[in-house]
């Protein structure tokens, strides 16, 4: 004798399967969803530990920088220093910290120079301290304000 398919020990069995299957649904889900937001938890804590070291990183380096400090204004004038205020003749290529201090509204103070091409680091108009990172190479450099290009000094890089 064959087995009916639609037979009532076949349905109960097909019923019970279903019920199953429905029923570890949830679960199934669940999990997934622990998982997933698991995922997600370890990438948000990974890229905020990569971005505070990053952050530290930079302000680190910004801070170990060797420092120069220039003046524009408030008369004709024009300066850049090195860190024990002597006036910069040569500087070794590499990274510096400058901060201009912009004493006049009507000058600005700008850098040109190997790879940086009259880069205005203190605008016309502005009265203030600015501070940048520069990165100085072999070769001649030559500071001035652009309105009054007469203002204006240079220094070496070896
Ligand atoms: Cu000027």
């Amino acid at each position: 004798m064959t087995q009916n398919a639609t037979g009532p020990r076949f349905l109960a069995e097909r019923q019970r399967r279903m019920l199953a299957s429905t029923n570890s649904l949830p679960f199934v889900r669940k999990r997934c969803d622990m998982r997933l937001r698991l995922a997600a938890l370890v990438a948000v804590l990974g890229t905020a530990a990569a971005l505070v070291s990053v952050g530290v990183a930079a302000t680190m380096t910004a801070t170990s920088l060797p420092k120069l400090h220039g003046t524009i204004g408030p008369g004709f004038t024009i300066s850049l220093k090195d860190a024990r205020g002597k006036a910069v003749k040569t500087l070794k290529h590499g990274k510096y910290r400058l901060t201009v201090q912009d004493k006049s509204n009507i000058h600005n103070f700008t850098l040109n120079g190997p790879g940086i091409k009259n880069k205005m680091i203190s605008g016309t108009g502005f009265v203030g301290p600015k501070t940048v990172t520069v990165t100085l190479k072999a070769g001649k450099y030559r500071y001035y304000c652009t309105v009054h290009p007469f203002v204006s000094k240079t220094f070496r890089v070896t």
